[in-house]
């Protein structure tokens, strides 16, 4: 793979080098840690660049070693910007500012030539919702108006990451810019960071993703907060997949400042996957061995806090199975030279939703959370721990709690002690579940892909899709309630195909042409769609979920060893009645209910498929998922 704006720049030095700048701009500069000399002339031209547009004080170049991460929590907990936890070993509470708190969506832009090559053409001017076009003018206007000097008064971090083990074919670097020391040390864990990956760089293509970081200064000059600088109403997250290259102003939080996650391995990453022919997915990746002491590998894709952490740390309910770890958000996925698929997980730790995480709920993740972890916007306690709604049970007694905000909290104030999209931020090779084979680069190959979301109303357990256009069908039509990890409010279901809907590199119909072309470069896993989250007439979700979802995985790897423990429905395979092992379940399962297509209900979602897919992507969307629609139309018709 060649990135065309390295290969520019590659192809200028083939004339004297253009490192002048850099020079002269590192004379008058301070390099007051690292060695500019480690650097790559494409870097360094890079960094350059960078430096002229921010004027930042100094420039720090990142080692990624823990005497680096001594230095910069010192600096941190001097500026406020993290708390000790004298708890713990190790670890740190953040608390950014309240404006602050999640990814921002509406801010988030795609720059293309074309518009329709980044979002699909809605027929009469429909405003679109599957992604944000920016032209290249805007895009330089939008760095014009909020990036000369916004490093003023800073150090500017230069950090070299891989995005997979270090040297695997299938990794990608990035070199990420930016004036944060809380970004540093999260892409620390989040990324394989440092010194390392400059020898590879030095001695590979020397290609690398450019992510341009600041948190900014309001216009008015005046930071809310010194501890958590910030410009919430400036912030902007802009990407330029023709270039490989991202660039994210104002807001220090998660996906917005983190840029090999959600911008670099996602929005880049599936411009890359479609341009070289394999996926870039929002997917949980796990390993699960029955009885018989078989292992299969399944991904999933559930969209944000709905459940991925959770699957991928299974502590399961059933006797003699055992699940393991490969990663917990993203995976990449090819064909290898026998066909099989073959996924990696991009990243070195999890970023995970604290609120729900427990021991009774993943206790798994209880065992990995408390060393080397940061954690952002959730609750203290004063015996130097932390606290989050469901951490109830582990509470010692007589502590006093501060919630996200730092004001005294109990539980009769009716408010949340810990931000609902607080996190943890925790190196996965701690987890004990962690595969033997997380970081093997050749992949872990895939039996079974699973599709879900959070539906109330409607939505059985489980069901299989037919064939593999069936399953991408199923995966475009994703619905899900709205949840914290983005600023929608309220809970309204909303259309989230393939968990991706934040996170589409480019045209939706585009995607799912590609995804459809997946079944003729190899052999493609079974699809299924689950749903932990319906609920009862009550209002009680009528599945225990968590540990006992591998009930669920029983059944999943069951057909992907060709049983025939299913019977067909209107909307795909279902477990054959009995075939869904509930063998000593504690609490009661109304299976017809968890199971029961409502026609009114299923009538209702094909035309809001419907009208979704006719709005949102009309002549984008192949052919064969409006085929397939029509199909599921004249099954729920026979209901
Ligand atoms: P992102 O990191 O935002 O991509 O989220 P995620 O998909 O990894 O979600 P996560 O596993 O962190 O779960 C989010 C919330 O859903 C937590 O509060 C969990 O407690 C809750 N949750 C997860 N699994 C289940 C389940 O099986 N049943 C129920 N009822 N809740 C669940
Ligand atoms: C998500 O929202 O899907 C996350 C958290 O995994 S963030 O990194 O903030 O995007
Ligand atoms: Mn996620």
């Amino acid at each position: 793979m060649l990135l065309k704006g390295v290969q520019l720049l590659r192809g200028g030095l083939a004339s004297p080098p253009k490192c002048y700048n850099f020079r002269l701009v590192c004379r008058s500069l301070s390099v007051q840690y690292g060695d500019v000399k480690t650097l790559t002339p494409a870097v360094r031209e890079y960094v350059d660049k960078c430096v002229n547009l921010c004027q930042p004080d100094r420039v720090h170049i990142c080692d990624g070693t823990a005497a680096e991460s001594k230095l910069l929590q010192g600096l941190m907990l001097k500026q406020g910007t993290i708390l000790p936890l004298p708890k713990y070993t190790n670890c740190w509470l953040a608390r950014t500012n309240p404006a602050d708190v999640a990814r921002v969506e509406s801010k988030t832009f795609i720059s293309t030539e074309r518009k329709e090559e980044t979002v699909p053409v809605t027929p009469n001017a429909t405003p679109g919702t599957l992604g944000n076009w920016i032209s290249d003018a805007d895009l330089k206007a939008a760095i014009a108006e909020r990036f000369p000097g916004s490093m003023k008064g800073r150090t500017m971090y230069v950090i070299p990451f891989s995005m997979g083990p270090v040297g695997s074919p299938l990794s990608k670097i990035g070199i990420e810019i930016t004036d944060s020391p809380y970004v540093v040390e999260s892409m620390k864990i989040m990324t394989r960071a440092g010194t390392p990956v400059l020898d590879v760089l030095q001695q590979g293509d020397g290609q690398f993703v450019k992510c341009l970081h600041s948190v900014g200064t309001p216009a008015s000059g005046v930071q809310a907060q010194a501890s958590w600088p910030c410009d919430p109403e400036r912030t902007i997250i802009l990407h330029k997949p023709a270039e490989n290259e991202i660039v994210s102003y104002g807001s220090g939080y998660g996906g917005n400042s983190l840029l090999g996650k959600k911008c670099f391995a996602l929005r880049i990453g599936s411009t890359i996957a479609k341009r070289e022919g394999w996926l870039a997915e929002h997917m949980l990746i796990l390993g699960i061995t029955d009885p018989k002491g078989v292992k299969k590998y399944i991904t999933a894709a559930f969209p944000s806090a709905c459940g991925k952490t959770n699957l991928a740390m299974l502590n399961p309910s059933l006797a003699n199975y055992k699940v393991e770890c490969v990663g917990d958000d993203i995976a990449w996925m090819k064909f290898d030279s026998q066909g099989l698929l073959r996924a990696i997980n991009p990243e070195n730790g999890f970023f995970g939703v604290a609120p729900g995480t427990s021991k009774e709920t993943n206790p798994i993740a209880m065992s990995t959370v408390f060393k080397n972890t940061i954690f952002t916007n959730v609750a203290s306690t004063s015996d130097g721990g932390v606290y989050w709604e469901g951490m109830e049970s582990s509470l010692a007694p007589n502590v006093q709690i501060t919630d996200w905000l730092g004001n005294p909290w109990t539980k009769e104030s009716g408010k949340p002690a810990a931000h609902p999209n607080s996190r943890f931020c925790t190196p996965a090779a701690q987890c004990p579940i962690i595969d033997s084979a997380w970081e093997d680069p050749a992949g872990v190959p895939i039996s079974a892909m699973l599709f879900g979301g959070r539906r109330p109303a409607g939505v059985p357990l489980i069901y299989e899709a037919r064939d593999w256009t069936h399953g991408v069908f199923i995966g475009a039509a994703m619905r899900s309630e709205a949840t914290a990890a983005a600023e929608h409010k309220g809970k309204v279901i909303m259309h989230d195909p393939f968990a991706m809907r934040p996170f589409f590199g480019y045209n939706f119909g585009d995607y799912v042409a590609h995804w459809l072309s997946m079944e003729k470069r190899g052999k493609v896993p079974k699809i299924f769609h689950v749903n932990w989250f319906r609920k009862s007439d009550q209002g009680k979700f009528m599945w225990p979920g968590y540990g006992e979802n591998s009930r669920v995985l029983e059944w999943v790897l069951r057909r992907v060893n060709g049983e025939s423990c299913y019977v067909d429905s209107a909307i795909g395979h279902i477990p054959a009645e009995g075939e869904l092992n509930l063998a000593g379940m504690k609490e009661q399962v109304d299976v017809k209910q968890l199971f029961s297509l409502p026609k009114d209900f299923w009538t209702q979602e094909v035309e809001d498929i419907r009208n979704y897919f006719e709005s949102q992507v009309g002549a984008d969307l192949p052919a064969s998922i409006y085929a397939e629609l029509d199909k599921l139309k004249a099954r729920i018709a026979e209901l």
